[in-house]
């Protein structure tokens, strides 16, 4: 059986290259890709984004989409992801061109032609959730045509990280979030708190690497993860790798990772105020929303291993 097609929606930081890198080395390429403004601006997310699938020698169609949220001024995460969202890493020499501006139309046509031949396409969104937001704001019935919609973001112990109530990428565009999390597509959400619980240790990371033959895939993973663990270090927290965005790639990739989550109904809080962004977690069902898995223990060691194919990854050839 073909594997369905798959979008990845991003934001081109260091966890979204990593995403990325993971995806293609573990044999699950997204068809196509769409980039969004968040950890920096969309133009910054689409050239690093063309710049991984450089480095890992493929070519993949990357469409430029929203620049900005629905409704409130621009969030970036720079001071995470550095000033050009890859923390320095090395470039490659040459790198395509973006496909074309037009995001939020190939979302579009994709999903309506899947449901139009009685198939569905799967998305991971690893940024803010404005392309799709805006997609279904056009058209409400591509939904006949989206498969599983696995995302990064939301909490689900109400613990974020923007903000003490919200995830970076829900509160970069609530209004957004609250479109997609309750359109009533098959919907699995990595929440800040699994990220923060699943993660590689610094020692470990550096046995890995240390332990991998050396490569431009090798030493640009290197770099992006030795940059996150300097910012983690420099703010006090512990020297390790939190997996964030691969982390929902791992699920992408190997669904049975999932040890333990729950279903409940979720909005987002779009109040001015302490909660906005806020992801709402009622497993009762009383919000009446329909219901998504959110995703709260995984099986670290087979995410470890998923990571460990990618850093090994080389190019077999240059599509
Ligand atoms: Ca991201």
């Amino acid at each position: 059986m073909s594997k369905r097609t798959l979008i990845l929606d991003s934001d081109g930081g260091v966890d979204d290259a990593q995403a990325l890198i993971l995806l293609v080395a573990n044999g699950r390429a997204p068809d196509i890709i769409t980039t969004v403004f968040g950890n920096v601006g969309r133009d910054q997310a689409t050239t690093n984004l063309l710049a991984v699938t450089a480095h890992l020698g493929v070519s993949i169609p990357v469409h430029r989409g929203a620049d900005r949220p629905l409704t409130q001024p621009v969030i970036d995460a720079k001071y995470v992801h550095g000033d050009d969202g890859l923390g320095g890493a090395p470039r490659p020499a040459t790198q395509d061109d973006h496909a074309s501006d037009d995001a939020i139309g190939v979302l579009i046509r994709t999903f309506k032609a899947a449901a139009a031949k009685g198939e569905k396409a799967d998305i991971l969104m690893i940024g803010p959730l404005t392309n799709l937001a805006l997609a279904l704001r056009l058209d409400p019935a591509i939904t006949a045509g989206i498969g599983t919609l696995t995302i990064m973001g939301g909490t689900v112990y109400g613990r974020g990280n923007s903000t003490p109530a919200a995830e970076f990428n829900i509160y970069a565009d609530p209004e957004a979030a609250d479109i997609v999390l309750t359109c009533g597509v098959e919907t699995v959400l990595v929440p800040w708190e699994a990220c923060v619980a699943h993660y590689m240790d610094g020692t470990r990371v550096d046995a890995l690497f240390d332990g991998t033959a050396p490569s431009m895939v090798r030493d640009f993973s290197q770099a992006l993860v030795n940059h996150y663990r300097g910012v983690r270090t420099k703010h006090q927290a512990p020297d390790n790798m939190l997996y964030v965005d691969p982390l929902a790639a791992a699920v992408v990739i190997d669904p049975s990772i999932v040890k333990k989550s729950i279903r409940a109904s979720s909005s987002v809080a779009l109040a001015p105020g302490i909660t906005r962004g806020m992801t709402l977690v009622d497993p009762s069902g009383r919000l009446g929303t329909p219901k998504i898995t959110f995703v709260e223990e995984v099986d670290v060691a087979k995410v470890d291993a998923l990571y460990a194919v990618s850093v090994a990854y080389t190019p077999t050839k240059k599509t």
